[in-house]
């Protein structure tokens, strides 16, 4: 009975579930981030080449508010996956032979984790890739 009357007081004050739903605005509102564009090549040598890479590999780097596209072809057989940590942590998946872009806009400031997402053959030379967002 109480909770029905928590609702029921919620709604009949209309405007409160809107507030507490708005979201903080982006520090990009009304900032027009340039387009960097990125091209990814899976296959057996990894991310562009990562597998034979010590370090970060690949490494991207755009500036804050950026309208950032990864192109990810995977030329491999097997499936791959394609995350950037905290902009998609889910990702893209690849089976062989996909492509798909994956866009987002560099909100926040920071180097984020470009990672495989898929258990593959080569997923621990999958794992380093970066972004930094300046
Ligand atoms: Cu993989």
């Amino acid at each position: 009975m109480i909770i029905i009357a928590l609702v029921a007081g919620v709604l009949a004050t209309g405007g409160v579930l809107a507030v507490v739903l708005t979201p903080p605005p982006s520090p990009c509102t009304g900032v027009t981030g340039a387009l960097r564009s990125f091209t990814i090549i899976v296959d057996s040598t990894g991310y562009n080449g990562s597998v034979s890479k010590t370090g970060s590999w690949p490494v991207v780097t755009v500036q804050r508010c950026d309208n950032v596209v990864f192109t990810v072809i995977n030329n491999a057989t097997e499936s791959h996956g394609f995350a950037v940590a905290y902009y998609s942590n889910v990702g893209l998946e690849l089976v062989g032979g996909a492509h798909q872009t994956l866009k987002f806009q560099a909100t926040r400031a920071g180097q984020f984790q470009i990672y495989c997402t898929i258990n593959c053959s080569i997923h621990r030379q999958m794992q380093n890739g970066l972004l930094n967002v300046t």
